[in-house]
């Protein structure tokens, strides 16, 4: 579970590992993430590849990435995501969404770009 206390927070939250192919890459898949407090919502967007907007409360948005467009399969290096060595998109919640105790997390693959499926390795919430 993440608390979101209200207020400024930048540490990263929730990490969002993307599956590693080829060897210390991802291709990065249209994804949206999201956190509830409840099995049934409300939902909050706290990272969405593929809408062109960059998701600055992100490493790699923080980084540039999605500034020039957000393409389906995006390869990025493993150096530029979570510790400089993972598969890992790093998440801050508190510039994205409301105070509240978040535990659940909803995964869509949006329709189009290559039109296969998002990969997910895992997601992992920081203490
Ligand atoms: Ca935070
Ligand atoms: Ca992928
Ligand atoms: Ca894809
Ligand atoms: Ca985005």
């Amino acid at each position: 579970m993440i608390v979101v206390a209200g207020g400024t927070e930048p540490a990263f939250d929730l990490i969002f590992y993307e599956h590693e192919n080829p060897a210390f890459t991802v291709n990065l898949d249209w994804v949206i993430v999201e956190v509830g407090s409840s099995a049934s919502g409300p939902w909050y967007q706290v990272f969405y590849w593929g809408d062109d907007i960059v998701d600055a409360n992100t490493n790699i948005g923080q980084l540039g990435y999605g500034s020039s467009g957000e393409p389906d399969n995006q390869p990025i290096p493993f150096a530029d995501l979570y510790g400089g060595n993972s598969s890992g998109v790093a998440i801050d919640l508190d510039a994205v969404v409301p105070a509240g105790s978040y535990q659940w997390v909803r995964i869509t693959a949006p329709l189009g770009g290559a039109n296969d499926a998002a990969e997910v390795d895992a997601v992992d919430a920081l203490p």
